[in-house]
């Protein structure tokens, strides 16, 4: 550790329903990195402050402290010191977190990848074999075992059928920022390099009957909605992505997003499409696939 080093502990109180929980969290603070642990495992914390909600104005005008910093003529700039009720931050824990998940979350540079097909199949395929985060929270949701109370459609068929929820980025306070996956049911589908002309009844499915029911629950037309698969995804089984338009959601860019409208044009066109064609994607410095293509001397 170095001089600027510094410890700090606090209680982790958490409270579902009537019953609360302590916990010890440590973090060790190393050159403004920190390290969280929690009962001494090694965790991720991401802490992000959601978006003003219309409907609490009110509540905030009235029940906030305000300090003017500086008036200059017709502007002015204040610190306000919102109620504790509108002062959450939204908060996401990984623990135990693995190496690979502290890396996925630390700030890195990143580089755009050339894969052509041959390049999947002898640098990326063996690398997810051995790599790849744990499905354990995707089987979990489709077979109940988390998060069934926050199922918003699902469609049962073991072939085209999937179960459709809130993104676990999204806290559904509102739906300007509405993000939810649908999560297929078959098992088997890596990514858009899987997929052939075979799996369009799935995704035309996943597409027809998702947006009908984020019609039916949100009251957003299809218009509304940017509906993609991710390439590379960080899970490796298939997954569809639904955002609000006008979200600019973390990777929705053009270097990391496939429409799912073109994905089924071009599976129609051609059944072979992802297994042959060059995909482009962005990976972060310090991600192992990049080591791999730079080991290949593709890079
Ligand atoms: O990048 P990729 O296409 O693999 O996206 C996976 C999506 O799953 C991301 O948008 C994550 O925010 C979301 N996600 C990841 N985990 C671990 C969970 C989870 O446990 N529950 C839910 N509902 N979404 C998750």
């Amino acid at each position: 550790m170095s001089e600027t080093a510094a410890k700090r502990e606090a209680n982790w109180v958490e409270s579902e329903n009537s019953s609360r929980k302590v916990k010890r969290a440590k973090a060790d603070e190393d050159n403004g990195h920190f390290k969280i642990m929690f009962a001494d495992k090694e965790a991720v914390v991401i802490l992000e402050k959601t978006p003003i909600r219309e409907d609490t104005l009110a509540d905030l005008f009235s029940g906030s402290v305000l300090k003017l910093e500086m008036k200059n003529d017709i502007y002015s700039t204040y610190r306000l010191q919102a109620p504790h009720h509108l002062n959450e931050i939204k908060t996401t824990v990984v623990c135990p977190a693995t190496e690979k998940h502290i890396k996925k979350y630390q700030r890195q540079e990143s580089f755009l990848v050339e894969e052509t097909g041959e390049d999947y199949e002898s640098i990326t395929l063996p690398y997810i074999q051995q790599q790849s985060f744990s499905l354990q929270w995707v089987y979990n949701i489709l077979e109940k075992n988390a998060e069934a109370d926050r199922i918003v459609f699902e469609d049962p068929d073991p072939k085209v059928g999937f179960v459709l929820l809130p993104d676990f980025k999204w806290d559904q306070k509102q739906v300007d920022d509405l993000y939810l996956i649908a999560i297929a049911h078959c098992r088997g589908i890596r990514s858009l390099r899987d997929l052939k002309s075979e799996h369009l009844p799935l995704l035309q499915n996943i597409f027809e009957k998702g947006k009908e029911a984020i019609m039916q629950r949100y009251n957003l037309p299809a218009s509304k909605l940017r509906v993609y698969l991710h390439y590379q995804p960080s899970y490796y089984h298939l997954h569809v992505h639904f955002t609000k338009l006008g979200y600019e959601a973390p990777g929705c860019g053009v270097e990391r997003a496939h429409l799912l409208a073109d994905v089924i044009q071009n599976l129609q066109s051609d059944f072979q499409y992802y297994k042959t064609r060059t995909l482009y994607f962005p990976l972060r410095a310090e991600d192992g696939l990049l080591s791999k293509f730079k080991e290949s001397g593709k890079l």
